[in-house]
């Protein structure tokens, strides 16, 4: 039954990316194509006093220049809020997002003109045309000054910037404190980045001659960003496809329904042509969603022997101007919070947070969601308490492990871990790392005057967020999955999904699933996904949710069409199901060699041949599985970094990088590996070089690959792998995700292993990413230029 699954069966959608045979949204061209180019915001802040198109429409061949005003009323603007009363904060406000500005502009790249024109050129040469009349206005930049009485505000309409202030607490945390030995306390600033995936955002729409429309889009949810588009366009859901064809990768940022596609659609529409916007990286680095960029103060209680005994978390986060839909800007910070018990038993946790709009662009979610933070805050906490309490970092934090037999464990803040094997992970990864024998090497480098440093990165990863998480949290609408699995008549299988694969792998590992209930092979399932007319609802592809949510109904549905096939197969062959085996595309009696009937003629009876079947049978062999997962699903890894700092450039090298994760039953270990170690280089870049900079009166000096950093294969060192599997009782096979990982431990890791190095001199890590400018302060406390 289980041939392929945990296989490394070869990725079988790779070869037509790697001979370059794709289908990006930005290399489709139609008939009478028009494009559009976005006039934006120069400004922070700054009132729309009027804008003059004239310029740009007595350019040849600039079709139509469109402004928010024209559009208010046409199109709804985003913003899909929490229902608050699930989940009562003191304050929380969801301002509206126009597709286009109006009145006013609230951060530098914000569009206020759509110029739509006969080629990119021109509609670029035009949007330099449009002449807008600004009434610059004093921005707010930082959170705490948002806030601050007297600041202005960024939507007059809510009365304040605090768009979110709720709190919670488990335990007795006052005691807690008072009985402590030890308490540390930090303030960590999460650096703003994104997720800057190869591909930018892209879509193209057009409209038939019967109004339907036709949008391809480079999405990570496509059925859902079709009922949003007709919801924002007030136009009939079933006259809307959306494609989302070849992805470059969205690591979280694609998980949006954006103004840009409503605006497409709209266009196409009224224009009757298609039209197509392809994002820029300037305008990528501006305007999509940016991610993290929160302050938290955080407080640890101790005991003298290093139990911890509570935890306090005030965050405050920056969601930026306004709201991103579905998802609000307000879950980074509120993720963060959740998140902070980690692997540790917290019996005792208060938590207090709050976001403040402010005019930088909106915060939305790349991989991981408040989950790096919350891992790098811990993580960092309890090396500050065990050099306090001259404890070993690795000790103390087995010291406060859910051990495996702790499981199901129940969290103070209500997370219900179902498994998991942390200490078990960090003893394995501390064993591959030499942790042992680190501190004579570290003492043997230093006598040379150089600075060897080691770091654990523990974490618990969120997998799944099935709608039965989601609706206690106030998200209105569900995350269940669906898959069919089909038979032609000549013995093929057509396997259509609503999750998205954007690089996850996901036509080899569903395939691995389908062919061991069914016993085809991997490379002979047809894969359809993202594609609204062809595939059964779903709910796209982020929250590592795949595997248990869509491999859930993937299996649900093979299992259906594999007891058909039995029932048909012993109908055939005149014997009962359950002497049945499939094995290699034959459905054989067990025990009686040569008894057999192909799968591929079970087909053809079912589909081509109904008066084969058994009496009450009916023809066809297909099955649709809908199937609404576990809550959360969560797995766990440790990662070690052992680094080298030169204190004199600030420069870091990684020298080893090892990780052991569990998550569950390995469908493929190849793609695991894969997604581990691509998770890891996304969180080196968090740790040592992505950061989105704004100056003080809101502009980005961030607009290009020359200022914003990210990490090449000169940075990225062999990762070291293994896995513990601890299969998780709540999915079908005991799966767990994994896609956001090695994101998620990385910095904890690396921050870490850089205070290390750097204790002689007192370093804590408590602001990323460690360029080689705050490398160097920490290395030099004392000095001048310190600051
Ligand atoms: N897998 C497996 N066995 C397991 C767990 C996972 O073989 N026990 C396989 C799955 O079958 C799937 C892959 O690993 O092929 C990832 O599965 P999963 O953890 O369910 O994550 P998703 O497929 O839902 O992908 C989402 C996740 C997220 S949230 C981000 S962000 C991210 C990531 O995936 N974005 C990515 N990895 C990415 N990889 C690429 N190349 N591009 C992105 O945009």
């Amino acid at each position: 039954m289980t041939k392929f699954i945990g296989a490394r069966v070869k990725r079988i959608e790779d070869p037509r990316f790697l001979r370059g045979e794709t289908s990006y949204v930005e290399g489709m061209q139609l008939p009478r194509m028009l494009h559009v180019a976005y006039v934006r915001s120069p400004h922070a802040h700054a009132r729309l006093r009027g804008i003059d198109a004239r310029a740009a429409l007595a350019l040849p061949g600039v079709r139509r220049v469109f402004t928010g005003a024209e559009l208010a009323d046409v199109l709804r603007p985003l913003g899909l809020p929490f229902r608050a009363d699930v989940f009562p904060p003191a304050v929380y406000k969801c301002p509206k997002w126009p597709a286009l500005a109006v009145g006013k502009a609230r951060y530098v790249g914000e569009a206020v003109a759509a110029v739509v024109a006969e080629s990119r050129y021109l509609a670029e040469d035009g949007a330099e045309l449009v002449e807008v009349d600004w009434e610059p206005l004093g921005a707010v930049v930082e959170p705490e000054d948002a806030i601050a009485p007297g600041a202005p505000l960024v939507h007059e309409e809510l009365g304040t910037n605090l768009t979110l202030d709720v709190s919670g607490s488990g335990g007795d945390v006052e005691r807690a404190f008072r009985d402590a030995a030890l308490v540390v306390r930090e303030r960590f600033r999460t650096n703003r980045h994104h997720a800057v995936p190869m591909e930018g955002r892209a879509t193209l729409a057009a409209v038939d001659p019967d109004g339907n429309v036709t949008i391809w889009t480079s999405s990570q949810m496509p059925h859902f960003v079709r009922t949003r588009i007709a919801d924002l366009m007030g136009y009939p859901e079933q006259k809307i496809r959306v494609v989302s064809p070849d992805v470059g990768g969205g690591f979280g940022l694609k998980n949006y329904v954006i103004a840009e596609e409503v605006l497409a659609c709209h266009f196409a529409r009224v224009l009757r042509a298609p039209v197509k916007w392809v994002e820029d990286r300037r305008e990528h680095l501006l305007n999509a969603y940016h991610s993290r960029d929160a302050i938290a103060d955080v407080e640890m209680a101790f005991a003298a022997d290093g139990t911890l005994l509570g935890a306090r978390m005030d965050v405050l986060g920056d969601s930026g101007a306004y709201s991103t839909d579905p998802w609000p800007s307000t879950f980074e910070p509120l993720q963060l919070a959740l998140a902070l018990p980690g692997p540790y038993k917290l019996r005792n946790y208060a938590w207090h947070v709050r976001a403040a709009c402010t005019n930088k662009a909106a915060i939305g979610t790349y991989r991981g969601v408040g989950l790096p933070g919350a891992a790098w805050m811990h993580e960092q906490m309890m090396e500050l308490a065990a050099q306090r309490l001259r404890m070993d970092p690795a000790d103390l934090r087995r010291k406060n492990m859910i051990r495996p037999d702790e499981f199901p464990y129940t969290t103070v803040n209500g997370l219900e871990y179902d498994s998991g094997s942390s200490s078990d992970a960090m003893d394995k990864a501390l064993a591959m790392a030499d942790y042992r024998g680190f501190r004579a090497r570290q003492a043997a480098a230093r006598r040379q005057g150089r600075y060897l440093g080691i770091g654990i990165g523990n974490y618990i990863e969120m997998t799944t967020f099935g709608s039965r998480f989601l609706a206690p949290m106030g998200v209105e609408h569900g995350a269940y999955e669906a898959a069919s699995v089909r038979f032609n008549p000549n013995g093929g299988v057509e396997l259509c999904v609503g999750t998205h694969s954007h690089g996850q792998g996901h036509h080899t590992t569903y395939a691995q699933m389908v062919a061991d209930q069914i016993g085809v092979d991997p490379a002979d399932v047809r894969f359809l996904q993202g594609d609204t007319q062809g595939t059964p609802y779903g709910w796209g592809t982020w929250g590592s949710r795949s595997v248990v949510s869509g491999g859930g109904a993937v299996i649900g549905a093979a299992r259906k069409v594999r007891e058909k096939i039995l029932r048909v197969a012993a109908h055939l062959l005149e014997v009962s199901p359950g002497d049945l085996d499939i094995v290699d595309g034959q459905v054989r009696v067990r025990g009686v060699p040569g008894r057999a009937v192909s799968v591929r003629e079970v087909a053809r009876a079912a589909v081509f041949a109904p008066w084969k079947l058994p009496p009450g049978e009916d023809p066809g062999l297909e099955a649709v599985q809908y199937y609404d997962p576990p809550p959360v699903v969560y797995s766990n890894a440790t990662h070690v970094a052992e680094v080298e700092v030169d204190v004199e450039s600030g420069a870091i090298a990684i020298r080893r990088f090892v990780v052991v994760e569990d998550c569950g039953t390995v469908i493929n270990p190849t793609i695991v590996a894969g997604q581990v170690v691509g998770g890891v280089a996304a969180g080196i870049g968090t740790a040592l070089l992505e950061h989105l900079v704004y100056d003080e009166s809101g502009q980005l000096v961030t607009t290009s690959f020359m200022d914003y950093l990210t990490p090449t294969a000169a940075v990225v060192p062999p990762v070291e792998l293994d896995h513990i599997e601890t299969p998780s009782p709540l999915s079908v096979i005991g799966m767990k995700g994994t896609g956001e990982g090695g994101a998620i431990g990385a910095p904890a890791a690396l921050a870490a292993a850089v205070a290390d190095a750097l204790a002689p001199f007192g370093a804590k890590v408590t602001s990323l990413p460690l360029a080689p400018e705050r490398v160097w302060r920490l290395a030099h406390p004392r000095d001048a230029f310190s600051g």
